[in-house]
């Protein structure tokens, strides 16, 4: 029997973790999760458990203060092996470079790791696993990807339990079960269109669970987590399987009395869909406008739907009275301060529950950001070294109207909360930004996840504070 440790700095629940501790688990390992960026922590808990690996999951931005604690770990404990696994090691191999760590997983990692984890603890050298790169001498060798996992469902069934030593993670709210991996869409800012080119010929690249699969996983998800007050079933997005879909939430409604939510595309969504959603106990739709300009959308994004189908697709919720999320980006390169204010009245025009905005932050390797390379919005040397850890905080494009997009990004939500104070948080937006301004974007902000997430402030504001480093 090996032992694992996973380290992850921030405290969210990491899906990926359920499914790599379930197949530790199904394979006779021992595994412990832990969530902090406190290095004695982290120490005693190494102390203590003596891990054959210490894996931490890592996304680009957070990725820097993730190598500081793996350099620190180095530091006391020399012999200890470190694992980067999740998006960014998938996306940018390079990051197994750093000197503090001794392999990466591409890609999916439950039986990676799982080869790997006993690998180590044999005390074996030969680490010709799929999925995975390590260093010999000098030399870097990234061995090839694995086929992607298909069936889905022939994945070991994940452990919920993880977090339960977590509080701020164990007291959620919203416990995510992801369906799907992939998604059929390839939008210019997103990572998906990079991993197609990574998986190209290792299978279908788009898969769900089965319906009994992922209403199992429900049920785990929901004993694992007593305060959940909805489900988030995770996906890229949903609706371009219908069947699948409807009989999902229709067994779902059978099955359990806890709503659920989820995210669609808005031209997905049609009165069937939505009909079905107010049949089957839905908490609260979420889909991406991103922006309110068709030429951006279209243009920019190569997101290809009309603003009527936004709209003829809000009124069918309001119809139906289905809450929802709208998801919106201000910032993108070449977009004029009458496009962005056009994403805000689009939101005013049809009213979400939830509106919820970020600015736009390249990730390298998309098309967009090679776009804002080329057009110097960005510098031509721009790594994923320079992404910040939240895509909430600023704009790192040059020659942007920044303080309009830092202005509108404060005042975003309020307008559309409150439409009655739009011209005037308008008018506000001719000043520099500011940290009243910011602390307002805070507190909207706050006040919007209260009520999405069904949280209490007090789970709140543990889950803000423990994350602060997202919001400065
Ligand atoms: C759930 C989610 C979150 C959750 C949980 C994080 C997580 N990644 O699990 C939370 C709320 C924390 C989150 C936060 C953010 N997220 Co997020 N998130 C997602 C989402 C929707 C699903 C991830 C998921 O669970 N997938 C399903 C599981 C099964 O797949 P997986 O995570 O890739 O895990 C598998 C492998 O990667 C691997 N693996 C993963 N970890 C590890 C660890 C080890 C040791 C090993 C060996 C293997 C391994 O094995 C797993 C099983 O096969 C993805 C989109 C997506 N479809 O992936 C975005 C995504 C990961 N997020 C993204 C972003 C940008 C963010 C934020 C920065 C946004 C912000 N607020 O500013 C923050 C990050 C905060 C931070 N800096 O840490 C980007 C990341 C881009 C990038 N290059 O890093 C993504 C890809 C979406 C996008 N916009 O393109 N996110
Ligand atoms: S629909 Fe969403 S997940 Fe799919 S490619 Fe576009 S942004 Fe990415």
């Amino acid at each position: 029997m090996a032992r694992m440790l996973f380290l992850q700095i921030q405290q969210f629940a990491y899906p990926g973790i359920y499914y790599l501790c379930g197949a530790l688990r199904a394979s006779g390992h021992q595994y412990e999760v832990i969530a902090t960026n406190r290095s004695e922590r982290v120490f005693d808990t190494i102390t203590r458990f003596q891990p054959d690996l210490i894996g931490f999951p890592t996304m680009t931005g957070i990725h820097k203060e993730i190598l500081q604690m793996a350099s620190e770990i180095k530091q006391r404990f020399p012999s200890n092996n470190i694992i980067l696994g999740g998006i960014h090691p998938t996306l940018f191999p390079n990051s197994i470079r750093d000197e503090h760590i001794d392999f990466i997983c591409r890609g999916e990692g439950e039986r990676p790791l799982v080869l790997l984890l006993e690998t180590i603890a044999s005390g074996q050298t030969s680490f010709a696993i799929p999925n995975i790169s390590y260093k010999r001498g000098d030399e870097i060798i990234h061995n090839d990807m694995q086929q992607l996992v298909d069936p889905m469902d022939s994945l070991s069934f994940p452990d919920y339990t993880i977090y339960r030593n977590v509080p701020v993670i164990a007291s959620d709210t919203f416990p995510m079960v992801f369906m799907t991996r992939g998604c059929p869409f390839s939008c210019t800012y997103c990572h998906n269109s990079k991993q197609k080119k990574i998986y190209r010929g290792l299978g279908k690249y788009v898969r769900s669970f089965t319906v009994d699969r992922v209403l199992d996983e429900v049920k785990a998800a929901c004993d694992a987590y007593p305060a959940a007050r909805a489900i988030m079933l995770g996906a890229d997005t949903i609706g371009y399987d219908m069947p699948w879909l409807r009989e999902l939430l229709m067994r779902y409604r059978e099955r359990f009395d806890i709503p659920y939510a989820c995210l669609a595309r808005p031209e997905l969504i049609t009165e069937e869909l939505v009909l079905l959603f107010r049949n089957t106990n839905c908490h609260m739709i979420a889909f991406g406008i991103e922006s309110g300009s068709e030429r951006v959308r279209r243009e920019l994004l190569h997101r290809r739907y009309s603003n009527k189908q936004i709209i003829d697709a809000a009124a069918l919720l309001k119809k139906h009275a289905i809450n929802f999320r709208t998801y919106n980006i201000v910032g993108f390169p070449t977009e004029t301060r009458e496009e962005m204010l056009e994403t805000l009245d689009l939101n005013l025009q049809i009213s979400p529950d939830f509106p919820w905005c970020s600015i736009y932050t390249p990730y390298p390797e998309t098309a967009l950001a090679e776009f804002s390379v080329a057009q110097g919005y960005l510098d031509k040397n721009f790594s994923y070294e320079n992404v910040p850890t939240s895509f909430f905080n600023d704009t790192i494009l040059r020659n942007v109207d920044r303080n309009f997009i830092l202005n509108l990004h404060s005042f975003f939500q309020l307008a559309i909360l409150m439409p009655l104070l739009a011209p005037f948080l308008r008018w506000l937006m001719r000043f520099p930004p500011n940290a009243l301004y910011r602390t307002i974007f805070k507190v909207v902000y706050a006040y919007t996840s209260l009520r999405s997430e069904k949280r209490t402030l007090f789970s709140f504001l543990k889950l803000a504070f423990a994350n602060r480093r997202l919001f400065k």
